[in-house]
C-alpha cells in the first residue's frame, strides 16, 4: 500500500523535430512564479502535490494558445469534425504524455532538476484517470493521442465519472474493492465549462399535437443538467490541440427548490440532488456483461443527449443548414453504448428542425458509424421495451418507427420471410436490440480486427451483411506508440532512435529498418541491457509493494488484463502448477527460471473471476515458499492492475501470454503493447494475434490450440467431452485433481467451481482440449531462449514489424474510408504523417 507504480523518464537525446521555443530558465522562471501564486508560498515550503499541481497548471498554461489556435483554425477552415462518442475512456496518467507531445519534456526536466526536483515523482503523484474498464476504453484514449498527432480534426465525447473503475486490494488471496476517490486531491487538467451546459431530459411522456402536420410534445419530464469539462488533448509536436468533453450531472438546487416537483422541502430537493448526480457518480465496473439497469440506460442517454446538444449547438454557430451537417460531422460511436445517438440526431432534426423523416434518416445515416468490440452473447445490449419507454419516452417513439421503416425494407427484400424479418427487427419479443439499432443506422460497421469482423460478416452479423454488404469493414485495432514505447520505455526508445533515427515516432512503419541489425551483435547487446534494467525496474516495485524478491534473470511472462472465463487465466495457471510438479519429481531438472506474472481485476459479481485471482494467489503462496524449487519459479499477482502498472510491467517482459479461446478475443490490444516492446507472444490463433503472426512470420511467435473454425466446429457438434483428454494425459489429470484434492492446503473447496466447469460442464472454453498443446508452446520457448542470440533476434523482429499495429495507422484509415476525410484537406495536413 502507497507504493504507486513508477515512471521512466525520457533522455535528453530523444528530442523530436519541433521545438517548443520555451527556454530551461523561461521555464524555471515560470514553474517558480506559479507555485507562488498558486499556494502563496515558496517552491521549497510546498508539497509534492502542490509542485505537481503547479506544474499541471504550467503545463496547462502552455498549450492554452495552440488549443486556442486549433479551435480558432477549425473554425476558419470549415474543417470536418469527428466526435468520437465512448461510455470509457481510459487515460492514464496525462502529465508525461502531454509534456512529451508538447516537446517539453526535455526543458522540463531540465529546469526541475535545477531546482532539486525529480520529473519522475512528480509524475507519480498524478492518479490515474481509471475512466474505463479496459480495452475498449483504453482504445478510445490511444486514439484520441492518434487523432491529434494526426491532425485529424477528432474529439471525444464521455462521461466524467465522480468514481473511477474500483481499486482493487488483495486481501488474503482475495480481490476487494475499494472506491476510486481520483478527484479527491483536484484534477487540474479539465477546464469545466458552466456556461455551455445542457440540460437532458428523462421520464415523463409524449402527448402528440396533429394539426395538419403532426407534433410531438414531450411533457412532465425530469431535467438533469449536464455540465461539460474540456481535456486538452495534445497532438505530438505539431501544435495541435483537440478536445476530450467529459460530461457531468449536476442538480440546480436552487431551481428544484423553487419548481413544482421540489416543492419547498429541502429535504426533498437534497435527494433529489443525490438522484440527479448519481448519472455520473459511477462507472459500471464490467466490461463483458450486459447490465440492464435504468441507472446505465440514463447514463448512455444523459451523454449522448449532452453530447449531440453541444456539437449542433457549436455546429448551428458556425455553420448552416442542417442539411450539410454529414459534411461537416461524422459520430462514431464506439460499441452499442452510445448507440441512442442514432434517435436522438433524428429527434432533434424532427422535432426541433421540422425536417421531414427522409431528409432526417438519411442525414443520421451519413452522419454514424459504429464499431463492434465483441461477440460475447452475454455484453449484447437489449433493453426491456417498457423500461425504454417509461425512461425516453420520445426516443421511444422514434426507436419504433425506424423499426417500422427498416422492417418494411426487409419485407420488401425478403417477402414472407417472417421469420429472418423477426430476427433481424430492432425490436422483437418486447426487447430493444441496440446492435440491430446499430447497424440500421449507421453508414459503416467494423470489428477491429480480421477474424473478428469476418465472424462479425459471416456469424453473429451474417443477415445484415446479406442484407446491406457494403456497410461492413474491418479496422484492425492499434495502440499508439508514443505512450506504449516512448514514454513507457525511454531507453529502448533510445536504442530504437539511435539505430534508425528518430523519424519512427511519427511514422512506425519505419520501426521495420531494425529488422537489417536484428541479428547485429552490439545492438542485440543494448536491447538485452534495455530489457535488464526494465526488469530491475519492475523487481523494485515488486519487492516495495509485494515483499517478493524476482530473480531479474529469469524469463519474465506477463498476462495482464482482465480476468475473464474466456482470457483463460485458468490455463497459465495449469500449465504452472504442471511445471511445479514436474521441479518436485525432478528437483534437479534442468529448466530456464520463470518468472510468473498476473494482473487484472474481475467484475465485481463475476465470482468464479474472482475466485480464479485466489486461485493465482493460493499458487503463489504455495510455490514462492517451496524452498525445494530452489527459486526456479515464482508466480506473483500484481495488485491494482491498471494503465500505470502496464506502463512498468509491458517493458520489463520476455514473453507475452495471449492465450484467449479462439474466437472469443475480439482482437487485443495488450498483444500488440507487449510486441513493440520486444515481448514474445505466445498465443492463440485468435483476434489481432493472427495478423501480429504475419507480420513477424512463424518463426517470431508461438502459437498453439484450437484455431476460431475448429473451436466453432466443436460448437456446432454439442461440444467436446474434456473427461477423455483428462484421462489421456497424466499431468493434465494430475493438476486437475489438485485443484481440489488438497493440494492447496488451505483451499478446501474453493476450486471446486473451476474443477467442475472443466470437467462436469463440458470445459467451455477448451481449457483441457489446449492444454498439451499450450505445455508444447512453453518447451518451444524455452529452447528458444537457451539460445539468446536466436531469442533477441525473435524480441528485435517483434519491434521491427510492430509500425502496422500502430493507432496512427487505424485512424488515418478510419478517416478515408468511414469518416471521408481527406488527409490532404485536413488544416494540419496530416498527409505527410500518412502512414498505411
Ligand atoms: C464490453 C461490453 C459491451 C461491448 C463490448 C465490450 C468490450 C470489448 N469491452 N472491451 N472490449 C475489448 O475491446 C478491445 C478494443 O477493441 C478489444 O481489443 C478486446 O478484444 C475486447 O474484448
Amino acid at each position: 500500500p502507497g507504493v504507486k507504480p513508477g515512471t521512466a523518464v525520457l533522455d535528453a537525446a530523444q528530442a523530436g523535430p519541433a521545438d517548443s521555443g520555451i527556454t530551461v530558465e523561461q521555464f524555471k522562471q515560470d514553474y517558480r512564479n506559479k507555485v507562488e501564486r498558486m499556494y502563496g508560498d515558496g517552491l521549497e515550503r510546498v508539497s509534492d502535490l502542490d509542485k505537481y499541481n503547479a506544474l499541471v497548471s504550467l503545463v496547462r498554461d502552455y498549450l492554452a494558445e495552440p488549443w486556442l489556435n486549433t479551435k480558432e483554425k477549425y473554425r476558419r477552415t470549415g474543417a470536418k469534425q469527428v466526435y468520437y462518442f465512448s461510455i470509457e475512456f481510459l487515460l492514464g496518467r496525462l502529465l508525461g504524455s502531454n509534456l512529451y507531445n508538447l516537446g517539453l519534456n526535455e526543458v522540463c526536466q531540465q529546469a526541475l532538476s535545477e531546482l532539486g526536483l525529480d520529473l519522475r515523482t512528480l509524475r507519480q503523484v498524478e492518479e490515474d484517470p481509471g475512466l474505463g474498464n479496459g480495452g475498449l476504453g483504453r482504445l478510445a484514449a490511444c486514439y484520441l493521442d492518434s487523432m491529434a498527432s494526426l491532425g485529424l480534426p477528432g474529439h471525444g465525447m464521455g462521461m466524467r465519472y465522480r468514481y473511477g473503475l474500483f481499486e482493487q486490494r488483495i486481501v488474503d488471496g482475495y480481490q476487494r474493492e475499494y472506491a476510486d476517490d481520483w478527484l479527491m486531491d483536484g484534477f487540474y487538467w479539465d477546464v469545466r465549462k458552466p456556461a455551455e451546459a445542457v440540460e437532458v431530459r428523462f421520464g415523463g411522456n409524449v402527448r402528440i399535437k396533429s394539426n395538419g402536420k403532426t407534433q410531438y410534445i414531450h411533457e412532465g419530464y425530469e431535467t438533469v443538467l449536464a455540465v461539460p469539462y474540456d481535456v486538452p488533448v495534445v497532438g505530438y509536436r505539431n501544435g495541435m490541440v483537440n478536445t476530450l468533453r467529459l460530461w457531468s450531472a449536476e442538480a440546480r438546487l436552487s431551481e428544484v427548490v423553487c419548481a413544482p416537483q421540489g416543492g419547498s422541502d429541502c429535504q426533498k430537493a437534497v435527494e433529489y440532488s443525490q438522484t440527479v448526480e448519481e448519472l455520473s457518480n459511477i462507472l459500471y465496473p464490467d466490461d463483458s456483461t450486459y447490465e440492464g439497469k435504468a441507472l446505465r440506460l440514463k447514463q448512455q442517454y444523459f451523454l449522448v443527449s449532452a453530447g449531440l446538444q453541444s456539437i449542433i449547438r457549436n455546429y448551428r454557430e458556425n455553420n448552416g443548414h442542417l442539411r450539410e451537417f454529414p459534411h461537416k460531422i461524422a459520430i462514431h460511436i464506439n460499441d452499442t453504448h452510445p448507440v441512442l445517438c442514432i434517435p436522438e440526431l433524428l429527434r432533434i432534426l424532427l422535432d426541433e428542425e421540422q425536417l421531414t423523416w427522409e431528409e432526417a434518416w438519411n442525414i443520421t445515416v451519413q452522419t454514424m458509424s459504429y464499431t463492434n468490440h465483441t461477440i460475447l452473447p452475454e455484453a449484447l445490449e437489449t433493453w426491456p421495451e417498457d423500461l425504454f419507454r417509461t425512461v425516453l419516452p420520445r426516443l421511444y417513439l422514434i426507436v419504433r418507427d425506424i423499426n417500422e421503416y427498416y422492417c418494411r425494407s426487409l419485407w420488401e427484400a425478403y417477402p414472407g420471410d417472417w421469420d429472418r424479418i423477426s430476427r433481424m427487427a430492432i425490436i422483437s419479443y418486447n426487447r430493444i436490440h441496440m446492435a440491430h439499432l446499430a447497424i440500421v443506422g449507421c453508414h459503416s460497421v467494423n470489428g477491429v480486427a480480421e477474424l473478428h469482423t469476418d465472424i462479425l460478416k459471416n456469424k453473429i452479423m451474417k443477415e445484415f451483411c446479406d442484407f446491406s454488404p457494403a456497410k461492413f469493414n474491418n479496422k484492425t485495432n492499434g495502440v499508439t506508440q508514443r505512450r506504449w514505447v516512448s514514454l513507457c520505455n525511454p531507453a529502448l526508445a533510445q536504442l530504437i532512435t539511435d539505430t534508425i533515427g528518430p523519424r519512427w515516432v511519427e511514422h512506425p512503419q519505419e520501426l521495420a529498418q531494425l529488422e537489417r541489425h536484428s541479428a547485429d551483435t552490439a545492438f542485440q547487446h543494448h536491447l538485452l541491457k534495455v530489457k535488464l534494467q526494465n526488469k530491475v525496474a519492475l523487481a523494485k516495485y515488486v519487492k516495495e509493494k509485494h515483499g517478493i524478491t524476482l530473480d531479474v534473470n529469469s524469463i519474465f511472462d506477463s498476462q495482464v488484463k482482465r480476468i475473464h472465463a474466456y482470457k483463460r487465466q485458468t490455463l497459465n495457471v495449469l500449465h504452472i502448477m504442471a511445471l511445479y510438479n514436474r521441479l518436485k519429481e525432478n528437483p534437479l531438472l534442468d529448466i530456464e527460471p520463470h518468472t510468473f506474472i498476473f494482473g487484472g481485476k474481475a467484475a465485481v459479481n463475476y465470482h468464479i473471476a474472482k475466485n480464479t485471482i485466489k486461485l493465482i494467489n493460493s499458487l503463489a503462496d504455495l510455490v514462492n515458499n517451496d524452498k525445494s524449487i530452489r527459486d526456479k519459479i515464482k508466480v506473483v499477482f500484481l495488485e491494482n492492475y491498471n494503465v500505470s502498472l502496464a506502463e512498468l510491467i509491458i517493458p520489463a517482459t520476455d514473453v507475452s501470454e495471449q492465450i484467449p479461446t479462439a474466437s472469443y478475443e475480439a482482437s487485443g490490444t495488450g498483444n500488440m503493447k507487449f510486441m513493440m516492446n520486444g515481448a514474445v507472444t505466445i498465443g492463440t490463433l485468435d483476434g489481432a494475434n493472427i495478423e501480429i503472426k504475419q507480420a513477424v512470420g512463424e518463426d517470431n511467435i508461438i502459437v498453439f490450440g484450437l484455431t476460431a473454425e475448429e473451436v466453432l466446429a466443436y460448437y456446432r457438434g454439442g461440444g467436446y467431452n474434456p473427461w477423455e483428454v483428462y484421462q489421456d494425459n497424466e499431468r493434465l489429470r494430475q493438476v486437475v485433481d489438485q485443484l481440489i484434492n488438497g493440494f492447496f492446503p488451505a483451499a478446501g473447496d474453493l476450486f471446486r467451481g473451476h474443477f467442475d466447469s472443466l470437467l462436469h460442464q463440458g470445459d467451455h472454453f477448451f481449457v483441457l482440449k489446449d492444454f498439451a498443446s499450450y505445455e508444447a508452446a512453453h518447451q518451444v520457448l524455452d529452447e528458444r531462449y537457451k539460445d539468446r542470440p536466436v531469442w533477441l533476434k525473435m524480441c528485435s523482429a517483434n519491434i521491427a514489424h510492430s509500425g502496422r499495429f500502430s493507432s496512427d495507422r487505424t485512424f488515418a484509415e478510419y478517416a478515408t474510408d468511414i469518416w471521408h476525410i481527406r488527409p490532404d484537406t485536413l488544416p494540419f495536413s496530416a498527409s505527410e504523417k500518412q502512414i498505411r
